[in-house]
Formats: structure tokens, sequence, C-alpha cells
């Protein structure tokens, strides 16, 4: 009779908000003594996933092996939250397979190009655009947009603040926490 986990799935273009918000959230969860664990490219990209890179292939590969971990972290009864680009549609749908029905729940965080490349917090957008980097998300690698997210989050026009009250709102309204 576990209470019911899930693996909250944030996808979105480099800087539209993902890692902030999760973060946010992770702080808050655990502020009302609710587990949860944060999976981004921080504690996977330099650990697990060193290895890999950004080819279409190796984004794949990234977007099974964090699907796999988050399997792992919900079978723990831990709720989850994963912050990646994950860009291509049939990747995500993958990771929605391999949880438990009701489990994965895809929150497309929504911001258009331009006003991500207005953000380049770390100035990665400047160096696609001048050919520094190739392949780069949104420039000239692919972004396929959620077709039905449990959950959209507009991070164009709203705050952090907004974001995590509605993801909480979302979880509270369906039982989760
Ligand atoms: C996209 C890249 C690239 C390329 C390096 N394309 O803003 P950031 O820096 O911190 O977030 C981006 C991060 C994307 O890694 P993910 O594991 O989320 O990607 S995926 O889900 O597609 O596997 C960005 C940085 O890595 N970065 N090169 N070419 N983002």
């Amino acid at each position: 009779n576990k209470h019911q986990s899930p693996v909250l799935w944030f996808t979105g273009l480099s800087g539209s908000g993902k890692s902030t918000i999760t973060v946010a959230l992770e702080k808050t969860l655990f502020e009302r003594g609710i587990r949860s664990y944060r999976l981004d490219g921080d504690n996977i990209r330099h650990g697990l996933n060193n290895n890999l890179g950004f080819s279409p292939d190796d984004r794949k590969e990234n977007i099974r092996r964090i699907g796999e971990v988050a399997k792992l972290l919900n079978d723990a009864g831990l709720i989850t939250l994963t912050a990646f680009i994950s860009p291509y549609r049939e990747d995500r749908d993958k990771v929605r397979q391999l949880l438990p029905e009701g489990d994965f729940i895809e929150v497309y965080v929504k911001c258009s190009l331009e006003g991500c490349e207005a953000r380049d917090p770390k100035g990665l957008y400047q160096k696609a655009r001048s050919g520094e980097i190739k392949g780069f998300t949104g420039i000239d690698a692919p972004y396929e947009e959620p077709v039905a997210p449990e959950l959209v989050i507009d991070t164009e026009n709203n705050s952090v603040e907004a974001a995590v009250s509605e993801v909480l709102t979302f979880l509270e309204e369906r039982k989760y926490i």
C-alpha cells in the first residue's frame, strides 16, 4: 500500500527554467517534510553519463539512463524531479512506458526560443549562433514540444515562485501530496 510517488519530468529548452524551478520545488517539498530527489545535469551528466555528448544518439541514451534511474527512485518511494531538455518525444514516451501507470508527470517548461535566447544565462546561445557550439537545441538541433503534457508551465511571463506553486497545486489536486 505504497503512497504513489510521481516522477515529475521537466522538459524544455536550455534556459527555460527547468533547473531553477526544480531546485525551488525540492526546497519547498523538503520544508513540508516530503522526500524528493532531483536529477539534473550536475549529478547525471557529470557522473553516470559523463561519456555522453549531445549527438542525437547520445541524448537518446542520456534520457534512457535517466529514465531507468528515475524508475529506481520511484520504486524507492521518492518523488523524483528531473530537469533535462529531453528534446525527443519518443524518448520521453519510452520513459512514460517504463514507469507504473500514472507515475510519469510530463511538465512542459514553456518559453519561446526568443525568450530563452534573451536570457542566455551561460552564453551558450551566443556560442551556438556563432557556430562555436554545433547541434544546439533550438538553433541547429530539434526540440519536439510535448503533445499532451500533464502540466504546462509558462516561464516566459511568470516568476519561479508562480511556477513552483502551480506544480504544488497540481500535486495537491491529484492527491500526490
Ligand atoms: C543543448 C547543451 C548543448 C547542446 C551543452 N544542446 O543551459 P544548460 O546548458 O545548463 O542546459 C543545457 C544542457 C543540456 O543537457 P541535457 O542533458 O538536459 O540535454 S538532453 O536532454 O538533450 O540530453 C546546456 C548544455 O547542457 N548544453 N551543449 N548542444 N544543450
